[in-house]
């Protein structure tokens, strides 16, 4: 608790240091290391890269958000992966986790909350494994369904088609099919449908509550759409009370949208289609809320690697309009259907590596969305990572990465901003940092009200 309270102190230094109250020289390390600023993390998982994942969601059904962190590069003997549980407590998070469980195949690289089911009410996780080996087949990569938090226990394991599909490269959930029930969304990037497709990915719908083998659905790579697996998204975008499914496909975003006859729905090959000519275009996505106001929920696609004014991995990030019915649109053409299109920094940043809708920080009535560059330049430190909060009314056709709160992470090649997620405790968000302590890694904890945006 004191390590939080520290943290926030820590940052409202930087914001001050951030500001020009400091006369910091422009290199070398900060005068004084403070004891205690050191965010989340165990020792215990020496180069595991804790933080390259993480959710926030309630695994105890206590009403506070716990943190699952995921450690995909932590080696015990011949093992390599691991998750770290930290369950809330009133006054936030002990430093240690609470639990750590230890698997294979680059365990924890990714993560998705599955909600509560009705029986335990404790909370649903999904824990993906991409080089993992399921019970039938060899390094398919593997997706294990865990349920609760201190004592949680393993529900389900669920393994690829093929051997080197990398299933659970990526997980999301949401409800596709609107019966009430989280679905899991998993992503097999390497899969190949047929030699012609070979390695064009599939992604996989297992349907709540039970998440069954024998009643998921299939989405493989076309000849139309291909390197599908890698980054899914879920919300619902064209305003019938149903979560779609968004997903990367090589140059463009394509979307699925949700109904009661998900399962079927599919066939026809995707609702919408985004296309970009960015490298990374489509590694990150998230559905927002209808920021232009036309009834239709708005999304974020980032382009961590897009060259801006030929500096490469600078970083872009897109909003387009949601809407419904088949829709087409290029994002890199100054539309009526792109909303903004916000250029990173030209510093090889890596800027929209991740982007997350966060309540109303600024008091102006509408939410607002941070974006993460893991790769930017603090100052003085190199490859901090940053993070940028865009006040969601500022967000219109001409917004420019100047226009947001920047955020700079304050170790040395921490690399901050691997992943977002929001605590709902103010404007609480939790944020990776891998690379910290020489790739052991950390969560750091940002209050984002304390940046007091303008
Ligand atoms: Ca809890
Ligand atoms: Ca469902
Ligand atoms: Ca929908
Ligand atoms: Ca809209």
């Amino acid at each position: 608790m004191s390590k939080q309270r520290f943290e926030i102190l820590s940052l409202v230094l930087l914001f001050l240091v951030g500001a020009g109250f400091s006369s910091h020289a422009a290199s070398g390390p900060p005068m004084s290391k403070k004891k205690g600023s050191t965010g989340l993390g165990a020792n215990s998982l020496k180069g595991g890269m804790q933080g390259h994942s993480g959710i926030a969601m309630d695994l105890n059904n206590d009403g506070l958000k716990d943190l699952v962190v995921g450690a995909p590069y932590a080696k015990l003997r011949n093992k390599v992966g691991a998750i770290q549980i930290y369950l809330a407590h009133s006054k936030g998070f002990s430093a240690k986790p609470t639990r750590i469980i230890r698997d294979d195949g680059n365990f924890g690289w990714s993560l998705a909350g599955l909600g509560n089911n009705s029986s335990g009410g404790n909370g649903l996780f999904a824990v993906g494994a991409y080089s993992g080996s399921g019970e039938n087949v060899s390094l398919s990569g593997t997706v294990t369904v865990y349920q609760g938090g201190k004592n949680s226990q393993k529900a389900l394991v669920l393994e690829g088609d093929n051997a080197m599909d990398k299933f659970g490269y990526a997980v999301a959930s949401g409800d596709l099919n609107g019966d009430g029930s989280i679905d899991l969304i998993v992503g097999a990037p390497f899969h190949s449908p047929s030699p012609a497709l070979y390695q064009k990915g599939a992604v996989y719908v297992y349907f709540g509550p039970d998440f069954e083998m024998s009643g998921r659905l299939k989405i493989a790579a076309t000849a139309e759409y291909g390197g599908i697996g890698f980054s899914l998204a879920t919300g619902d975008i064209n305003d019938d009370g149903v979560d779609d499914l968004l997903m990367e496909a090589a140059g463009k975003v394509i979307g699925f949208y949700g109904g009661q006859d998900f399962s079927t729905s599919t066939g026809g090959g995707p609702n919408l289609t985004v296309t970009g000519r960015d490298r990374g275009y489509g590694r990150s996505i998230a559905v927002l809320w209808d920021l232009d106001q036309d009834g239709f929920n708005d999304i974020a696609i980032g382009a961590q690697q897009a060259v801006v004014a030929g500096v490469i991995d600078s970083g872009r990030v897109f909003i387009v309009k949601g809407g419904d019915g088949t829709r087409v649109i290029n994002a890199d053409a100054n539309s009526t259907d792109r909303l903004a299109m916000i250029e990173g920094a030209m510093d090889c940043g890596m800027f929209g590596a991740q982007v997350l809708p966060v309540d109303d920080v600024n008091g102006d009535g509408t939410p607002d969305l941070l974006v993460s560059a893991p790769h930017a330049d603090g100052d003085p430190w190199l490859m901090t990572g940053k993070l940028y909060l865009f006040s969601g009314s500022g967000l219109a056709g001409d917004a420019t990465v100047s226009i947001a709160q920047s955020l700079p992470g304050k170790k040395r090649d921490m690399h901050l901003g691997f992943f977002l997620a929001a605590l709902g405790r103010g404007n609480l968000v939790a944020v990776g940092a891998p690379t910290e302590r020489n790739n052991t890694g950390r969560v750091r904890l940002m209050d984002l009200n304390t940046a007091g945006m303008e």
